[in-house]
């Protein structure tokens, strides 16, 4: 069906068929980028058959899909090889630790290692002829111990250390450290690294420092903590909340020798609070990537289909693109993510449109070629007269609930209409709009909100606009270059291997 198939992603990791969930085990190994992912072989529906799906890629764009890493198959992982991660030892060798669910529904921690580590596409894996390494420690439910992290190595006394997510009995998330010295046998380091009451269970913990413009891995963060207290760096930690089904971080600092995590934000008491995203993104996980210098994150992106309609399709979800995670040094209090330069690779021809003024109330088209995938890169300039003369006190504005693209305020919104096609609707033009809307604050200071705007969205694949729905504020679109993607070639690239 030609319209099923113009729905597979151009660039977006996806499996060839059936259900994918977590991103898993992301590592870099001799030249190659390898993703895992929570597989369903038999359908594209969730169910407790999970499987390790595999991928490698030269450039984390282009992927050369590969055998079910792990399948189902032992007492301890028969009912779902669950979500994991991969530790890369100072020799080199992978260390993999996932969550099994057991015959009995119990969730235990698993080892792998690959078969041939000479084979830089890690095709085969073998479990560890002994599993599960640990099981859920004394009061905690059966049910409520999964997702270990990548271990860090700590001098202080020779050990790996790694975290694992769960609630305890009065509905707080909570993160547990293990610590060992051949992944063999697991010691819990006493108290709890961190605990919000109120969250529920914890899922895929994600721990990482972060500082300046490049990343930092783990193993180094705590070496240098050790000889020099560290820096500037921080700790990021990140939980799946499974009671609403988002990602919150919060930034923070470790401290190895009392094993505890303390939220910049001490007055949170929720103490983890900010988003990666605002669409569906869920269960993701950072790696270090040591040829680039840099801390690459993934995340599931469910679709809002109904399984009716996925089991329809013979698929359901997608990776997001990696994005490459660093400090805001600028507030010192969030991330920025941005997609892997790598995504610059699949421009093709570029159009330089930038330099002119969007009067307010005006929505006009940008003349392009027919293009089904575009990067666009602007940036927006607000007349400073018209901004100083705003007086308007920003009274909560809200990117769900204050009129989207067609809400109408002093300084906003401007910016895109994507996907855009004024033909089938009149008066209503499908669209998707990715805005921008500037208040002045209370305090007098102005807040800027980045949007987007699905109310109005569609399967059009035509136009993008610009548009000033402010009620007086010109806009100047100082810089606007679209680039047309060459989206056939990842998935001619991925059947043809
Ligand atoms: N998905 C896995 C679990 C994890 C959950 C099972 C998060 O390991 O907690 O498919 O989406």
């Amino acid at each position: 069906n030609a319209m099923l198939q113009w729905q597979r992603t151009g660039f977006h990791f996806q499996p060839e068929k059936n259900w994918m969930n977590d991103p898993n085990g992301p590592v870099y190994y001799k030249g190659w980028y390898h993703l895992f992912y929570q597989y369903n072989p038999d359908g594209a529906i969730w169910g407790n058959k999970i499987a390790w799906g595999h991928a490698a890629s030269r450039d984390l764009l282009r992927w050369r899909h590969l055998p079910v890493a792990m399948s189902p198959d032992q007492w301890y992982d028969i009912n779902g090889v669950w979500s994991g991660s991969a530790t890369v030892l100072p020799d080199g060798r992978i260390v993999m630790l996932y969550t099994g669910s057991t015959n009995a529904s119990v969730q235990v921690q698993c080892l792998a290692f690959p078969t041939d580590p000479s084979d830089p596409l890690l095709i085969n894996w073998t479990k560890y002829e002994n599993n599960p390494v640990m099981y859920p420690p004394p009061g905690v439910g059966e049910k409520d111990f999964r997702d270990p992290t990548t271990a860090w190595f700590d001098g202080s006394d020779d050990t790996w250390r790694l975290v694992i997510g769960s609630k305890d009995d009065h509905h707080a998330g909570m993160v547990m450290t293990y610590k060992t010295k051949d992944f063999i046998d697991y010691e819990l380091v006493p108290g709890l690294l961190h605990r919000v009451p109120g969250t529920g269970m914890w899922e895929c913990i994600d721990l990482y420092p972060v500082g300046g413009l490049r990343g930092i891995d783990m193993t180094e963060a705590v070496a240098a903590a050790s000889n020099n207290g560290g820096g500037d760096v921080l700790h990021v930690m990140k939980e799946s909340s499974d009671d609403d089904r988002h990602d919150y971080y919060a930034l923070g600092r470790y401290d190895a020798a009392k094993n505890t995590w303390t939220p910049l934000d001490s007055d949170a008491d929720v103490g983890i609070g900010l988003r990666y995203d605002w669409g569906k993104f869920y269960a993701s996980k950072t790696f270090y990537d040591p040829s680039k210098k840099r801390r690459v994150l993934w995340g599931w992106v469910g679709e809002t289909d109904s399984e009716h309609a996925d089991v329809a399709k013979g698929w359901a979800s997608l990776q997001s693109i990696p994005r490459t995670v660093v400090l805001d040094t600028k507030t010192g209090s969030n991330l920025l993510q941005w997609p892997v330069e790598e995504v610059e690779t699949l421009r093709t021809n570029s159009t330089n449109l930038g330099g002119v003024t969007v009067e307010h109330g005006s929505v006009f088209p940008l003349s392009l070629h027919r293009a089904t995938q575009l990067d666009i890169e602007a940036s927006f300039r607000l007349d400073p007269l018209d901004v100083a003369a705003a007086k308007e006190a920003d009274v909560g504005y809200n990117c769900s609930t204050s009129g989207g693209t067609t809400g109408r305020g002093t300084l906003g919104p401007f910016g895109l209409l994507v996907l855009a096609d004024a033909r089938r609707h009149s008066g209503d033009m499908e669209r998707t709009g990715v805005y921008f809307y500037v208040a002045r604050g209370l305090d007098g200071g102005l807040r800027t909100h980045f949007c987007h705007d699905e109310t109005r969205s569609s399967h059009a694949n035509a136009g993008v606009y610009l548009f000033n729905n402010a009620t007086s504020a010109r806009v100047n679109v100082t810089r606007l270059v679209v680039h047309e993607m060459d989206s056939s070639y990842n998935q001619a690239y991925m059947t043809s291997l």
